[in-house]
């Protein structure tokens, strides 16, 4: 089914479960073959964007992620600190940028942000600003007055993940709905900020949960402009310490069907990296993912050493993403449902 967008003329696939399947479980070679054609389209593929976390406010969240060691209902032994200075966060940001990141994400381990903290975090967003990188914070569910107040800050990015498929959701989280999710991303779109959304493999979801969590992604209103994959860091004293680890082909597949349902956004290849082995990243940026975490923390879990990450690029001949380097506009042809036979371009 096709809609079209009465302001641009743009044609907008949506996508059903089932041709998202289609896509998902057809013949590895035919899936990687389309998702690299689908990425030529519109990326350079030999290039990535590098974002840089920080956690300016760690543990004690009353939330109930049973993959997170910051809530404060599991037992991980993370201790709970207070939101970090302005000045502190500033400092880690200029690091940041002159080790080559581009954005600049900030997390907090809040239910949502409150008032009172307001002031800080629009003077952090302000700052990085003027360091000259893009901003992207995560500080959990924003009503539509919260979104504008980061808007008006200039916040470039929100990353609110729905984590998992609506069925699966309430076997992961029970503190909030999939439809609170769902809120927060409408407001954050509607205060004009990009939405960064995605989710995490390895929660003891099925295939089709994986492919269901795509198909609410791709047909958001407007599709993410990024989409962060992780795969599950199992952390200690967490239910999903023992959970079973994800199939690298499985995490490749999923990876490949998001940038053929989603053509224009980042896919980032996001949490669990320390785990995966170069063929497997490999494998993963050929099959459409074009932005990571770089830096040896991520918020509280390791992620490998920037060191590491150089010498990766250099075997597979990868270079970081310019600062504000930019996806040409979507064009109708982008959106169009999807032509296995489109010749690569380059
Ligand atoms: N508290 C905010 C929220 O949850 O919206 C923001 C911070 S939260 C840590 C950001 C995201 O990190 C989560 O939505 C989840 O997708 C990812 N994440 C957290 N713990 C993880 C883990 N152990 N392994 C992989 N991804 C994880
Ligand atoms: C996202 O999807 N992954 C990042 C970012 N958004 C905020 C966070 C990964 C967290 C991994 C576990 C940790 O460091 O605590
Ligand atoms: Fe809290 Fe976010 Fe962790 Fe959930 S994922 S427990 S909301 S910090």
């Amino acid at each position: 089914m096709l809609h079209s967008d009465p302001n641009t003329e743009n044609r907008r696939k949506i996508w059903t479960a089932d041709e998202a399947r289609r896509v998902f479980d057809q013949p590895l070679m035919d899936l990687l073959f389309e998702a690299q054609t689908v990425h030529r389209k519109h990326f350079d593929p030999n290039r990535i964007q590098m974002s840089r976390l920080l956690s300016i406010k760690t543990g004690g969240c009353p939330e109930d992620c049973s993959y997170c060691s910051q809530s404060a209902r599991h037992a991980s032994g993370l201790s709970a600190s207070k939101l970090l200075e302005v000045e502190r966060v500033l400092a880690e940001a200029r690091r940041a940028r002159d080790a080559g990141a581009t954005r600049y994400c900030m997390g907090a381990a809040w239910r949502s942000p409150k008032q009172r903290d307001m002031p800080q975090i629009v003077a952090m967003i302000e700052g990085v600003k003027a360091l000259g990188m893009e901003t992207c914070m995560t500080l959990g569910m924003l009503d539509g007055d919260q979104s504008r107040q980061l808007a008006e800050a200039g916040l470039d990015y929100y990353n609110h993940n729905i984590d998992t498929s609506e069925a699966h959701y309430g076997n992961v989280i029970t503190t909030r709905t999939f439809a609170d999710r769902m809120e927060t991303l409408a407001n954050v779109r509607a205060s004009g900020m990009k939405v960064c959304s995605g989710g995490i493999l390895g929660l003891g979801e099925g295939q089709q949960d994986r492919v269901d969590m795509l198909v609410t992604l791709a047909n958001l209103a407007e599709a993410p402009d990024s989409v962060p994959i992780n795969m599950l860091i199992p952390v200690e004293g967490t239910p999903m310490e023992n959970a079973a680890p994800v199939d690298p082909i499985d995490f490749v597949r999923t990876i490949a069907t998001a940038r053929i349902m989603m053509p224009t956004s980042h896919v980032r290849l996001s949490a669990g990296r320390t785990a995966m082995s170069d063929e497997m990243q490999a494998m993963c940026f050929f099959a459409g993912a074009n932005s990571i975490f770089v830096g040896d923390t991520l918020l509280t879990k390791d992620n490998p050493e920037e060191e590491t990450d150089m010498v990766l690029f250099a075997k597979l001949g990868l270079e970081p993403m310019r600062a504000h380097e930019h996806l040409p506009e979507p064009v109708a042809e982008a959106a169009a449902p999807r032509d296995p036979a489109i010749p690569i371009l380059r």
